[in-house]
């Protein structure tokens, strides 16, 4: 795949020149912040950005130049109900980088995308103009792929990636080694059917803009910005862009969180790690967290993991992803996402040899809630992706397949606050006696009101705020 941009890169100046530039651009914006105010305002003539480019004033489709007042994003307010998430880019003020300008939903029969299953992006510079070449990367657990921008003239969009999974599956972002606002949890289905393949689509549009050194806006929870009520997937050339009311900075969304295990130092403010039994150990190494089971482990239960030091209140939708770096055929070892106190769990199992479920082979997942062992599902996976979703006083566990999430089982669960464990286990009587290493990273809250009992050491550890 190519990793070519026809024009930048090799014109961008060094960080000090850019400041420089930035600086006197600044200074040429508020002197003639007039015309910055006037849809439409002519691109000709106007400075040239640090990598060349036209940099402010209204573009040809109406989107707010890089140095309007208010930082504004045009975020269907579907998407908060459909898992997406917006990661700003980390950024200091007057460095240039990729902000998303607009995130829209399409829902299944809805134009001009109606049948269509894709994210559509595109990409403008500051001027407002359709910037092609700039790579778009697209991951989904235990892949990505990168994409070009292209001219498409007359199309809504420059580029497109077609989704098979359901939400939340899939992130994007542009992918050109400047710093971008990612936007996550992308995927099919709809807000009455989160998990039906329901054919929707995305048009995210990001403008490569100065930062102000504003917060980025709210864009779910108390503190979002107005809906914008426009269904249509881009302005007249003509009218004036909606601004909506700055969102107070000290508004809190639904606070959504993730842990990549990457630092190699366990987060004693999120998890506290324990081991029962004899044998087992657990640490976070190699940027995830991993636990090993030597042959002669023992108890009944022996085992380790780490329990969250918050809680989850109400619904919510956690996830994490394993491996099995070590594992033998019928080791009698369990891998799995818990929640506490009602200790409900969906697995990933190697049943040791007669220990297994009559009819099912040794390896599976499985959910074990309140309504005993269920969803008994036969696997050759040796890495995936555990998930629990709370919803209306149900349980729903889920394992990542090829073609997205496949339910294991629904069932009963209490309502009750609950602590997240990443654990593995096994029983003396069925254990197989041989090494078995496993290891767990890229743990999500997708949803939920996460409480932690030490508000002020809940923010700036490896555990990652998504706004
Ligand atoms: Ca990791």
């Amino acid at each position: 795949m190519s990793r070519a941009v026809p024009d930048r890169g090799r014109e961008r100046p060094s960080p000090r020149l850019t400041w420089g530039v930035g600086a006197a651009l600044l200074i040429f914006a508020i002197v003639w912040g007039g015309w910055l105010a006037s849809p439409g305002g002519a691109v000709e003539g106007t400075p040239p950005a640090p990598d060349g480019r036209p940099t402010s004033g209204f573009g040809p489709e109406g989107y707010l130049g890089p140095f309007a007042a208010t930082y504004f994003i045009d975020w269907d307010p579907r998407l908060c109900q459909r898992f997406t998430e917006l990661v700003p880019a980390s950024v200091q003020p007057g460095q240039w980088y990729w902000r998303l300008i607009r995130a829209r939903w399409y829902d299944e029969g809805e134009p001009p995308f109606s049948g269509q299953h894709h994210i559509f992006v595109d990409t403008l510079n500051g001027a407002g103009a359709r910037q092609v070449g700039v790579p778009i990367r697209f991951s989904w657990s235990g892949g990505s792929q990168t994409v070009l921008t292209e001219a498409k003239p007359g199309e809504p969009y420059a580029a497109n990636f077609p989704m098979y999974a359901v939400a939340p599956a899939y992130s994007a972002q542009p992918a050109d080694g400047a710093p971008a606002d990612l936007v996550a949890g992308m995927g099919l289905g709809n807000v009455q059917h989160p998990d039906w393949k329901i054919h929707t689509s995305y048009l995210l549009v990001w403008q490569w803009t100065q930062a102000t050194g504003d917060a980025p806006p709210s864009v779910c929870g108390p503190g979002a910005s107005t809906p914008t009520p426009s269904p249509t997937p881009s302005p007249s050339p003509t009218s004036t862009p909606t601004r909506t009311p700055t969102p107070s900075p000290t508004a809190r969304p639904t606070p959504v969180a993730a842990d990549d295990f990457n630092d190699n130092a366990l987060n004693a403010a999120f998890w506290t790690p324990a081991v029962f039994g004899s044998g087992p150990s657990i640490a976070e190494t190699n940027q995830r967290l991993e636990i090993r089971h030597p042959a002669d482990a023992a108890g009944d239960p022996f085992g380790a993991e780490a329990v969250s030091v918050c809680q989850l209140a109400g619904d919510f939708d956690i996830q994490v992803d394993y491996l099995l770096t070590a594992w033998p055929s019928a080791n009698g070892i369990r891998v799995g996402l818990v929640v506490n106190p009602s200790d409900s769990k969906v697995v990933r199992v190697s049943f040791a040899s007669g220990d297994g479920i009559p009819g099912y082979p040794n390896e599976v997942y499985l959910t074990h809630f309140a309504d005993g062992v269920r969803g008994v599902t036969g696997t050759g996976d040796a890495s995936g992706t555990l998930r629990l979703v709370r919803l209306g006083g149900l349980l729903t566990g889920y394992y990542l397949g090829a073609e997205g999430w496949v339910t294991l089982h629904t069932g009963p669960v209490t309502g009750d606050d609950v602590r997240v464990a990443l654990r593995s286990w096994g029983h003396s009587q069925v254990f197989k006696h041989v090494e078995v290493r496993v290891a767990f990273d890229n743990f999500r809250i997708h949803r939920g009101e996460v409480i932690c009992p030490f508000r002020p050491v809940y923010l700036p550890l490896t555990l990652r705020r998504v706004p």
